[in-house]
């Protein structure tokens, strides 16, 4: 058995952690600095490195190994030789040509691969090497980082179910040098509240409260819902995919004062009619709610334009805001009217949904550089320029048999820092539509208010 500290400590010549003022590539100011790379200068070292990580995993079950470029390819190569367990490499360009393989190596669908990390932050490079090799039908269970920068990365992933076996966190490694007299109290004392308040700053840095979101918006209908959202202290999104006008009618008149806009899927009605809208908007203005038409574009420019404009609904003439995919392009958003918020679509709540954290990101540069885009659907934090609108909630159930995933207020906004949730069958199917309007208000406002 290798020694963990002696092992630290020999790496530690080698200048893998340096302690001063570094500015990190976030822009933020660490008292230190790190660097696994030298390890691989030292072949004696890497093998021991390679040793005590494939120990860390108690029980081995995967047939791969694979390190998230490029510093953990050495310590995956390593590990490899000395476990006889094959390595594949992923690669990390990706220039768009076709059918350039994102992962070398000889391999069968079905395998269990076993990821190799240097040093884990936010988690953000694991999860792209994730989705890669589980793209290529490979599953993986296991990870084994070598450091934990303890900034929430590691609880994420075992959120996501995959388990994080770590070598050293931050911590132990400063109590190591610590009690090797390598750090001094005084940079001990600095390190740690630099890692309490930067990892508060990283994942629970306050969210902008209505009010400062208000002030960020340029768009009149997101003033306006955030007015609302103030106005009423709720959150809360119903919505009602029924599909009769008088169920709507009927509910948008009983829950009308506890939400901030009504959603629809209008192409549902069996019954839709120019008098049906009419007296919907009439209600609307009298209760003080915005009509969403949850229509999901997602054509051509021109195909949009006549499915926004004509046909029985025409959804121009009545919904306050409007949702739309991004996947035909940023021109395909130009359709839509300047007085009608669109809240993009960059993630869904559904398993196995493709808009993957690549598709988010693009979904997310079109949304910011749109100004008629006020916000995107997604299941995770966005920039503050953009709303965050969260279906897929429900305080009773996990989920249904179709695919849809769903979690609890407090989640969601805890997690995600969400603006807005969408809750459908959570109200419309419940006996008392009422109570559960008022109950999902309530714990929305609460929920909201304890991340500020
Ligand atoms: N909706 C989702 N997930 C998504 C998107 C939209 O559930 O990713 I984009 C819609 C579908 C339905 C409502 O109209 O939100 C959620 O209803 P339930 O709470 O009944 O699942």
């Amino acid at each position: 058995m290798i020694d963990k500290e002696n092992f630290l400590l020999k790496s530690y010549e080698l200048g893998i952690i340096k302690f001063g003022e570094f500015t990190l590539k976030s822009g933020i100011q660490s008292p230190f600095y790190i660097d696994l790379r030298p390890l691989a200068s030292s072949p004696s070292l890497l093998k021991e490195l390679s040793e005590l990580l494939l120990e860390e995993i108690q029980e081995p079950n995967y047939q791969l190994i694979c390190g998230v470029p490029y510093a953990a390819l050495p310590m995956a190569t390593a590990m490899s030789l000395e476990s006889e367990i094959p390595l594949i490499i992923k690669r990390k360009e990706n220039k768009g040509y076709g059918t350039k393989k994102m992962l070398e190596g000889i391999f069968t669908v079905g395998q269990t691969c076993l990821l190799v990390e240097d040093v884990i932050t936010s988690g953000k490079s694991l999860f792209e090497t994730i989705e890669e090799v589980e793209r290529e039908g490979l599953k993986v269970k296991d990870i084994v980082v070598v450091l934990d920068r303890e900034q929430g990365g590691i609880e994420l992933l075992n959120e996501k179910g995959y388990k994080v076996h770590k070598l050293f966190s931050i911590q132990n490694v400063i109590d190591i040098l610590y009690k090797n007299n390598l750090l001094k109290e005084k940079e001990v004392l600095k390190i740690k509240d630099f890692l309490n308040g930067n990892s508060l700053a990283i994942s629970k840095k306050p969210r902008l409260k209505y009010e400062e979101k208000k002030e960020l918006q340029e768009h009149p209908v997101a003033k306006k819902l955030l007015s609302i959202a103030i106005e009423k202290k709720s959150n809360l999104i119903a919505s009602l995919d029924v599909t009769q006008t008088s169920e709507i009618l009927d509910l948008a008149k009983k829950i009308g004062d506890y939400v901030v806009a009504i959603k629809l899927h209008t192409d549902i009605l069996t019954d839709f009619s120019v008098d049906y809208i009419n007296e919907l908007k009439s209600i609307a203005q009298e209760k003080n709610f915005l009509l969403f038409e949850d229509r999901k574009f997602g054509d051509i420019g021109n195909t949009q334009q006549l499915q926004f404009e004509q046909g029985v609904y025409k959804i121009s003439d009545w919904a306050d805001l409007i949702t739309s995919h991004v996947i035909a392009g940023e021109n395909s958003l130009n359709v839509f009217s300047e007085n009608i918020g669109v809240v993009t679509i960059a993630e869904m709540s559904s398993k196995g949904t493709l808009t993957d954290v690549t598709y988010k990101q693009k979904a997310i540069q079109i949304s910011e550089k749109n100004s008629k885009v006020i916000g995107c659907v997604a299941q995770s934090s966005l920039p503050d320029s953009l709303l965050l609108f969260t279906p897929g909630v429900n305080l009773d159930s996990k989920g249904d048999s179709k695919g849809q995933q769903f979690n609890t207020p407090e989640k969601v906004f805890r997690e995600y820092y969400t603006d807005f949730i969408i809750v459908g069958r959570g109200i419309y199917k419940s006996a008392n539509p009422v109570e559960e309007a008022q109950k999902y208000r309530e714990e929305g406002w609460r929920s909201y208010e304890a991340t500020l």
